[in-house]
């Protein structure tokens, strides 16, 4: 059986498996889970992941979740470009990296805080804005300061990616991150490591099919 991805166009976490899927060369069907619309709240959804959040990637008869645990498993599962690097502290430096935007600014900024905070806290639409814009921003200084430092500015010697010359889950977090902060009206022109980075992902064809716009029911961020 196919390999199905439940995802949303304007998940982070669900772009950053659909690059991992197409770096893999894993072939998948799309199920779209509208998260404004509460798809995510519905039964036959919930029974995939208690979380009510994407991705989640059905693999033979086990639903998989959490997009960073999902990489790990499809690059210890499967062949092809390797997703994480095999040296122990390379390896620590790409977690690092991914974990500013996964465990640190992108969880305060999806929809169930957003609700929360104009539901229960009574922001309106902008104050939504500026908390969320506020957590990307500090998520996109981060890693540019981060990049200026020895041990990864000794890898950008060596290509034009995070970790140099080959992608790993650090751009796959990047990538949504830096996409997310624009969304919510970040200058990410400012971060000018990322951006070269950025500019540098979209070359490839593995990363740019991996984009919202060709999502289905993608609407253009104003
Ligand atoms: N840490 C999780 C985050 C999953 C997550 O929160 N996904 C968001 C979309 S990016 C979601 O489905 N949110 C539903 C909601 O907030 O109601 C991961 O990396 O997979």
């Amino acid at each position: 059986m196919k390999p199905v991805l439940f995802s949303f166009w304007r998940s982070l976490a669900a772009w950053r498996v659909r690059i991992a899927l197409n770096l893999k060369k894993i072939d998948y069907d799309l199920s779209v889970v509208n998260l404004l619309e509460g798809e995510q709240f519905k039964d036959s959804f919930t029974n995939h992941n208690p979380e009510h959040s994407v991705p989640v990637l059905q693999l033979d008869s086990d639903s998989f979740a959490q997009s960073l645990a999902i990489i790990e498993y499809l690059d210890e599962r499967y062949d092809g470009k390797p997703l994480l690097p095999s040296d122990s502290m390379d390896r620590y430096l790409c977690r690092r990296f991914s974990l500013i935007s996964a465990a640190d600014s992108h969880p305060v900024i999806v929809p169930r805080v957003r609700r929360l905070l104009a539901g229960e806290y009574g922001f309106n639409e902008s104050q939504v804005t500026d908390f969320c814009a506020y957590f990307m921003r500090r998520g996109c200084e981060a890693m540019e300061k981060l990049l200026s430092h020895d041990e990864y500015l000794s890898y950008q010697k060596t290509g034009p990616y995070v970790l140099g010359g080959t992608i790993s889950m650090a751009d796959l977090c990047l990538i949504p991150h830096i996409q997310g902060a624009r969304n919510f009206g970040v200058d990410v022109s400012v971060y000018e490591r990322l951006i070269s980075i950025e500019t540098a992902l979209c070359e490839l064809g593995e990363v740019e099919q991996a984009h919202p716009k060709y999502h289905p029911g993608f609407v253009k961020p104003q």
